[in-house]
């Protein structure tokens, strides 16, 4: 069976994986395709939020005049072109003004900056790959922009533990490509991979295609070093898998959205690269399929399972007709990506086998195809990790990422789409089911703050009455900081507040981001 899914796969094009980018940051390998898009600008954000600048300095002549003394000139950006790439976001839906980008290199170049900051009161905004996507990586007015561009040296690997120790502006690709040298991997990946810096993913606590076999990086940072709002370095920077000393300040870091530090270097445990990794996209007939087939991949592929996928047949038209990629199978209302990857091809591939008899068997598969080859699947993988770029080619996305219960995951949708009609382009669901983690996006041709207005705050209720997460790994950023009370109580939220006031008295890393107003 497996070699007459193969023969399927010919049908399918070969597609070269374009890693996103804004277009404005040059060390990019592949560069999105922006052809399509509107190139007005973006609304300011400090216009289409009703929002008001916090009580800090103004950056001045003198300012600039000091950096400049630290940094080499072309690490100060003050270009208004230069600079727009910095204050828009890739959804292109949030834009800030500010007048200066610092591009430190080390650690100390960090605490200098800070300190300066510090004591003018002079907001920041950490800055890594610019591909977050609630509003989190911009400035909202004019805040000090802190790239970690050229924060990029790999400084250690432990091949035997598997322990590497980066700057936080590595590229997550180029360290997977690193480690795949060394016979390892990078325990995450996503599709803004060619463009993510490790210290954003760090502080998103990034989730991505693979979290369903190798865990959160609550589990895989063994730990961080990071500089405080007030210049002062905290070295948590710990390579040991097991150490019980004290409270685990790493995890303040991890997933703080750049609020309570700039996360300046990671040790991160990686995972040994598979020798056989196979892919099977597979097509079916109701979301209820789509459930079972997961219930049983779980059973039938057991520890060589490493992603667990869906997409809806909306977002399959969308990255079909916006991005012109081919499906390798015919029409179905859901498609599923079931990797396995393991150390062993021909115990991998029965097990795959047995796992595709049942399910097509049973009929709860439809259709499928399935390969081993690295080219087509990428081509496979490209349906999937393209379809946020694809929706951007509707127009505005208005884009959710909830924890649900798996019961209740695809009628959020459905509700969704039915309270909308026909009043949007395009009305999606894909994402990880198997993490229970849905990618619910709503498009339509440009921002229209009616439809926001029937969107917000529907969904967050929508969510918490199922107990589930209104953001299950973009972060809240600046887009969703205000619903944070749909998922924490009270209590938790001002323990939160404390935090912050403690580790930034004067607030001014990342203001207007994660905690309410
Ligand atoms: P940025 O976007 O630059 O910043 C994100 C946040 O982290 C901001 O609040 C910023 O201030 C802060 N920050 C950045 N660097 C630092 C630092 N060194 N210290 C302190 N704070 C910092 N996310 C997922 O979880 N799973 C996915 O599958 C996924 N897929 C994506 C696919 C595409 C096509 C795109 C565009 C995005 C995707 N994302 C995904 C969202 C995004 O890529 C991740 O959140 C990523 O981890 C952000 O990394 P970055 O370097 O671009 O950070
Ligand atoms: C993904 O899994 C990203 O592709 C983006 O998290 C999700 O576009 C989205 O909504
Ligand atoms: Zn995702």
């Amino acid at each position: 069976m497996l070699k007459q899914m193969a023969q399927l796969l010919s049908r399918a094009p070969r597609n070269r994986l374009i890693a996103v980018t804004n277009g404005f940051q040059s060390q990019r390998k592949f560069q999105l395709d922006t052809s399509a898009w509107h190139h007005a600008k973006v609304e300011l954000t400090s216009k289409r939020y009703p929002i008001r600048r916090g009580d800090f300095s103004q950056i001045n002549p003198r300012d600039i005049e000091y950096f400049r003394g630290l940094l080499d000139s072309h690490r100060v950006i003050t270009e208004e072109n230069e600079l727009e790439g910095y204050n828009t976001d890739w959804l292109r839906t949030v834009r800030g003004v500010s007048s200066v980008v610092l591009k430190p290199r080390t650690t100390e170049e960090v605490v200098t900056i800070m300190k300066h900051c510090s004591e003018r009161k002079l907001a920041v905004c950490p800055q890594g790959g610019n591909t977050g996507l609630v509003g989190g990586s911009v400035p909202v007015f004019d805040e000090v922009v802190v790239s970690t561009a050229l924060m990029n040296k790999i400084e250690s690997l432990d091949e035997l533990s598997g322990v590497m120790v980066c700057q936080s502006g590595c590229v997550l690709e180029t360290l997977d490509n690193y480690l795949s040298e060394n016979g390892l991997m990078m325990p995450l990946d996503l599709g803004a991979k060619g463009s993510c810096h490790i210290g954003g993913n760090v502080s998103t606590n990034a989730g991505g295609l693979r979290l369903l076999r190798y865990g959160s990086l609550h589990g895989s940072v063994l730990g961080l070093e990071a500089v405080l709002a007030s210049g002062e370095v905290v070295d948590c920077l710990s390579s040991l898998k097991k150490d019980n000393t004290g409270y685990d300040l790493k995890h303040l870091f991890i997933g703080s959205e750049g609020t309570l530090g700039i996360v300046t270097k990671v040790a991160i445990q990686c995972p040994t690269k598979p020798r056989s990794v196979t892919l099977a996209f597979l097509g079916l007939e109701s979301f209820d399929d789509v459930l079972n087939t997961f219930k049983e991949c779980k059973a039938k592929l057991g520890e060589i399972l490493s992603s667990c996928e869906f997409i809806d047949a909306s977002s399959m038209e969308c990255v079909t007709q916006n991005l012109n990629l081919k499906s390798p199978i015919e029409p179905y209302p859901f498609y599923m990506l079931i990797e396995a990857a393991g150390s062993n091809g021909d115990h991998d591939e029965e097990k795959l086998n047995n796992f595709l008899e049942e399910t097509m068997g049973s009929g709860m598969v439809s259709d499928g195809t399935v390969s081993s080859e690295p080219s087509r699947m990428m081509t496979l993988w490209a349906l999937r990790e393209r379809i946020a770029e694809a929706l951007l080619h509707d127009g505005y996305t208005y884009k959710y990422d909830i924890s649900i219960p798996l019961l209740d995951f695809y009628k959020v949708v459905e509700d969704m789409r039915e309270r909308l009609g026909d009043s949007v382009v395009r009305c999606c669901g894909y994402g990880h089911v198997g993490d229970g983690n849905l990618h619910l996006n709503i498009t339509t041709r440009e921002y229209d703050q009616e439809i926001f207005h029937r969107i917000e705050p529907f969904v967050y209720e929508r969510t918490s009455q199922v107990k589930g997460s209104i953001s299950a790994e973009h972060g809240l950023g600046f887009k969703k900081r205000n619903y944070i009370g749909y998922s924490k109580s009270d209590n938790a939220v001002h323990l939160m507040k404390q935090l912050k006031k403690m580790m930034d008295p004067q607030g001014i890393l990342n203001p207007y981001k994660v905690l309410p107003e």
